[in-house]
């Protein structure tokens, strides 16, 4: 293996060797692990996932398709039938439409430098990515009620199944990319794989959402989304998760357009906003530590015809020249840089904060995966800041009832 991995092997003997890696890891991760949908029983799958890295021709057909993306007004006026047929229309699609997706991803673990794609952490997601195309893929025909209940059901599993990936992603990456020299292809990869997640589960959560009948929705979308009530739930999580980071947290104003409201997905935007409040306060409580008031953070809403703009605005002594670039990277961070104990919660700090989502900081992913959501969405995310006083991200989105164009899901 360390020959493999020194390139003294050529590439067809190193694909051989990932294959027989990606193997072994696989009839270790089936055999230890319980499936929670019925779908398959462990042994079943081991055989299948095998015979699939041999033989993969399904995946490779499936990745040579276009996928098909849609706008969220086709989506939001493609209209609902009393008996339900928009429901099965949407399976249908999904059911043919979620392969090539998931097939284009496989094939983008399979092109990984292959020291990257043997970490154990990546391989399991790379796992994840094919049992979930075989599941989706050899499902039977959706044409009716009785095909689409199983079918929603197991969509709900796999999203449950696949929710820590990014995390996984965040940390089979930090292990990994250290013999890495091409930063951009780790950016490639992580800009589309996320953005390509964000994409399916909207899809999945629109389908699952439609059979529910909320009022002031249709699927996903909220045709009165208000931005304030958004922020202000955020500014909630956030504030919690800075209180227990570091016993304290500033106070949040929201100014501007209050009371617009517009039809909006919610779901990408929560991501987005709960990073950027996370870095502003950070930012504040770590460059106030000794005053008793700290400033707040404002949050300003713009709304226009073409587009919607939220400003975080913190005074939390701005981003230091030497790393305005660098805050794009994927794992950068300056969590852990600090000798300050107040900063970094002394002895326990590390140990008690929460590896998940939920982090206030540290895998370095929170701008660059934001900015990948925000420009998937046909938005902006930038950031001016005033060394020495504070920083200003402005979050650009267009709307999705405009007369342009606004994103393909
Ligand atoms: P993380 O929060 O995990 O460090 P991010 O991508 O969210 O990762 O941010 C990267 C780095 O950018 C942070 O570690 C911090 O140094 C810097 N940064 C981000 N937002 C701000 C801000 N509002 N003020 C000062 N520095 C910031
Ligand atoms: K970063
Ligand atoms: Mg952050």
């Amino acid at each position: 293996l360390s020959k493999v991995c020194r390139g003294s092997f050529n590439p067809s003997v190193q694909s051989v060797f990932r294959e027989k890696i990606v193997l072994q890891n696989l009839i270790s991760i089936q055999s230890n692990r319980q499936f929670s949908d019925g779908y398959s029983q462990p042994k079943e799958s081991t055989q299948k996932a095998v015979t699939s890295f041999y033989n993969q021709s399904a995946i490779d057909a499936s990745a040579s398709k276009a996928s098909v993306r849609l706008t969220p007004t086709s989506i939001l006026y493609s209209g609902k039938s009393a008996d339900g047929s928009h429901i099965l229309r949407s399976a249908q699609y999904l059911h043919k439409e979620l392969p090539v997706r998931i097939a284009h991803r496989i094939a983008g673990f399979r092109n990984l430098p292959f020291i990257v794609g043997c970490n154990p952490t990546i391989l399991s997601v790379h796992e994840m990515y094919i049992r979930a195309f075989h599941l989706i893929s050899e499902f039977p025909m959706i044409t009716d009620f009785e095909s689409e209940e199983p079918f929603s059901r197991m969509l709900k599993n796999l999203l449950d199944e696949h929710k820590d990936v990014v995390t996984l992603l965040a940390e089979g990456f930090k292990e990994s990319r250290k013999h890495i020299r091409d930063e951009q292809m780790v950016k490639n990869f992580l800009d589309r794989t996320l953005t390509s997640r964000l994409g399916i589960r909207m899809l999945a959560e629109h389908h699952l959402a439609l059979h529910d009948e909320r009022p002031n929705f249709v699927g996903i979308i909220c045709v009165n989304f208000s931005p304030k009530k958004l922020i202000e739930r955020k500014v909630d999580f956030a504030t919690k998760i800075c209180e227990l980071k570091f016993g304290r947290a500033p106070n949040v104003r929201i100014n501007g357009h209050l009371n617009t409201m517009f039809p909006y997905i919610a779901q990408p935007l929560d991501y987005i906003l709960q990073e950027i409040l996370k870095n502003a306060m950070r930012a504040t409580v770590e460059n106030h530590l000794d005053n008793v008031n700290m400033p707040d953070v404002t949050v300003t809403i713009a709304n226009n015809d073409i587009d919607f703009v939220i400003r975080i605005s913190d005074r939390g002594n701005g981003i230091p020249h030497n790393i305005v670039r660098k805050v794009w990277d994927y794992h950068f961070t300056t969590a852990g840089q600090s000798d300050n104990h107040q900063v970094d919660g002394g002895l326990f700090g590390n140990i008690m904060e929460n590896r998940a989502a939920g982090a206030m900081h540290g895998f370095g992913f929170g701008l660059p995966a934001s900015k990948a959501y925000a420009e998937y969405l046909g938005g902006t995310l930038t950031i001016e800041s005033m060394q020495g006083i504070g920083t200003d991200v402005y979050l650009r989105l267009r709307h999705i009832d405009g007369k342009k164009e606004s994103f393909r899901i």
